[in-house]
């Protein structure tokens, strides 16, 4: 094994136990540092080998002991135990995942949006819907199937700084994420929310030019009203094909608005799919289950019969 040499601030070599320790937030992580926020301080940290072997790496989010080097730098020892975790965005212990969602351009994939709210419940990880660029189209005809199907939703136009309020509060105290596609608004309404941030934020057109992401990478601010929120790099559909895994006998806990009527079908093991006397159809049919989440949960229902037993294990959902 290579051997670590670590010297303290007089330069002394010392043993890797002696080192100072801090508990602290991975806020940040590119290039292979990790950026720990531990009070006032945030150091700039590698990940020990250790953890590429039990196949786990840090996350952003996640609450970790570091071994304190030098001018502030140190390297991850410790991962604390996970609240939650999300493999894309790539991110550790969120109270709640926001969805920004354009009503404009770029349209809503509502299979993507089903599928990230579906993920997130699985996770435990309440997920919010917030509608952006609502001065370009109306937004009522997704919140209505949103607002129904039991979900808290938002809808703003950043630019002329309409009902960003509202998720200003809802970010009180919380550690949150934005997710959603690339150009669907998500640095620009943290930008109005917190002018202090000050995020870039580009065109679509231009951003075709060179690439797709304006945001390149995961990263929670600390908010002033208390709480943290993260901006993540958009993702295109393709991205997205695979969120993460749902087993096909877990995908009807992960759609609230099922919930009421899971105990209610006339067969147990139903797929609440096509079947005869299933009360989740009968809730689609007389309206009260959106057709369009239902739709959704077909569609993962049938990618779900798809995926190989060793396929979970690897990705251990
Ligand atoms: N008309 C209108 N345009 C908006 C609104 N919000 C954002 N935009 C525009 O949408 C474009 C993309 O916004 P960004 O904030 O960069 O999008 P993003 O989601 O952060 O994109 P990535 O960082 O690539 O993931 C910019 O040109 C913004 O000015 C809005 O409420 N109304
Ligand atoms: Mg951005
Ligand atoms: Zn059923």
């Amino acid at each position: 094994m290579k051997e670590r040499k670590n010297k303290n601030e007089q330069n002394e070599i010392i043993e890797e136990k002696d080192l100072p320790k801090e508990e602290g937030l991975i806020i940040k992580a590119t290039g292979g540092f990790y950026y720990v926020r531990s009070g006032e301080i945030t150091y700039e940290c590698r990940a020990r080998g250790v953890f590429r072997k039990h196949d786990t790496s840090p996350l952003v989010g996640d609450k970790v002991t570091i071994s304190v080097l030098p001018d502030e730098k140190g390297y991850i020892h410790a991962i604390h135990e996970r609240k939650n975790s999300l493999v894309r965005p790539p991110l550790a212990n969120l109270d709640q995942l926001i969805m920004v969602v354009s009503v404009a351009e770029p349209v809503p994939n509502i299979l993507v949006m089903d599928k990230l709210i579906a993920v997130a419940e699985q996770q435990g990880v309440e997920p919010v819907i917030v509608f952006t660029k609502c001065d370009l189209a109306d937004p009522k005809p997704y919140s209505d199937v949103y607002r129904k199907a039991g979900f808290r939703v938002y809808e703003v136009c950043s630019l002329e700084h309409k009902g960003t309020d509202e998720v200003h509060d809802m970010l009180k105290g919380r550690i949150s994420a934005f997710c959603g596609n690339s150009g669907a608004g998500k640095s620009s309404l943290l930008n109005d929310i917190f002018p202090k941030l000050s995020l870039s934020t580009a065109e679509i057109s231009k951003k075709l030019g060179r690439g797709r992401h304006t945001t390149r990478h995961t990263e929670l601010f600390e908010l002033e009203t208390g709480g943290w929120v993260a901006d993540t790099p958009g993702f295109s559909a393709i991205e997205m094909e695979r969120v993460g895994i749902i087993r096909k006998t877990e995908l009807q806990y992960c759609f609230r608005e099922f919930e009421p009527y899971l105990l209610k079908c006339r067969f147990t093991g139903c797929s609440h799919v096509s079947e005869k006397g299933c009360a989740v159809l009968e809730a689609v049919n007389d309206g009260t289950i959106p057709e369009s989440r239902h739709k959704s949960y077909c569609m993962m229902y049938e990618e779900a019969k798809q995926i190989k037993e060793w396929e979970l294990d690897k990705e251990n959902v």
